[in-house]
């Protein structure tokens, strides 16, 4: 077993891995002699402790953030992987060692313990399936212009922060790599993938959204939003991709502060990045580079993110 080490550089020499990919927080590797994604079985996803807000790389990073947020991941993929009532949701996670002898020796290089992943290559939907139960962020946005977020219709006079009648599946364009997501209708989903698709993405994200709310909630937390990808295995069969449920792909509030909060800043008291994302509006006109987050800020964040693992698992 190899110690958690600081964030690595993410054209790291990680023994039989070859860096292909960085994303703003998580860096891709295939295996060694594979040609590309769509051919290697296997690849390996490192979190970082990179930050990103208002799409920016900031420095420093938090520390253990890719850690904490593989350890999240890790729990949910479990948690929703035995059946709660109804069947479980089948994941890209991989065998991530092997036995040799009586002994397990991890396949994943000892600099990157603890914040990576080895997942089955799947054939990615070009879909980022956001599921909200709370009305805040782009959603919000949109609402205040039209009265609809993603084309779905909504009750007049919400306010940032309420929470919605029901769920509501709202997925987003995964644009090419450094453009923007775009927010579209379910029926453009069905021109994208097809129908059929379109709802086993739908239902199996809504279903998610509402096992993971549940279990939120008897911890004391709401699950305001979140974001799924998904692909298909090479049987065919849709799996859920990516990291899930964590502090990147999620907001996460306190019931109690959202309970008796007056102003959205109250009841949207964040276990995710919006620490740095407040501290950045104000100290930033979003002109040239952003500057360095203070470590106060720092601090406040990572401990966040802990609290967030701690209360959710109880570890
Ligand atoms: C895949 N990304 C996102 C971006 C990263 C990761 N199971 C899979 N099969 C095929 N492709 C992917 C996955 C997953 N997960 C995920 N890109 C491709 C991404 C940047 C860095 F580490």
């Amino acid at each position: 077993m190899g110690r958690v080490t600081d964030s690595p550089d993410p054209a790291f020499d990680l023994a039989g891995w070859r860096h292909v990919y960085s994303g703003k927080v998580r860096d891709l590797y295939l295996p060694d002699d594979a040609r590309d994604t769509a051919s290697a079985p296997h690849l390996l996803v490192v979190a970082s402790d990179r930050v990103s807000a208002f799409d920016h790389v900031l420095s420093p990073g938090i520390p253990d953030k890719g850690v904490l947020l593989t350890t999240l991941s890790l729990w949910w993929f479990d948690q929703l992987a035995g059946a709660d009532g109804g069947r479980g949701i089948p994941n890209h996670l991989a065998a991530d060692h092997v036995l040799v002898g009586d002994e397990a020796v991890s396949l994943i290089p000892d600099a990157v313990t603890g914040r990576a992943m080895i997942v089955r290559s799947l054939d990615m939907q070009p879909i980022e399936c956001v599921v909200r139960g709370y009305l805040t962020g782009s959603g919000w946005a949109e609402y205040q212009a039209d009265g609809t977020v993603c084309g779905i219709r909504l009750p007049a006079g919400l306010g940032n922060g309420d929470r919605l009648p029901a769920p509501i599946f709202t997925p987003a364009f995964k644009a090419p790599m450094g453009e923007h997501d775009e927010n579209i209708s379910f029926d453009q989903t069905v021109e994208i993938v097809g129908a059929e698709r379109a709802e086993e993405l739908r239902d199996l994200s809504l279903e998610i959204y509402e096992r993971a709310a549940r279990a939120a909630e008897a911890h004391g937390l709401i699950l305001a939003d979140t974001k799924f990808e998904f692909g298909l295995d090479d049987e065919g069969v849709m799996t859920l991709a990516d990291e899930v449920l964590t502090s990147d792909s999620s907001r996460y509030w306190d019931a109690a502060a959202w309970a008796v909060g007056t102003t959205p800043t109250e009841r949207m008291a964040s276990f995710d990045k919006q620490i740095v994302r407040d501290w950045l509006a104000a100290e930033w006109d979003k002109t040239g580079e952003p500057p360095a987050l203070p470590t106060e800020i720092v601090e406040r964040t990572s401990a966040r993110y802990r609290e967030l693992l701690e209360r959710l698992t109880g570890a």
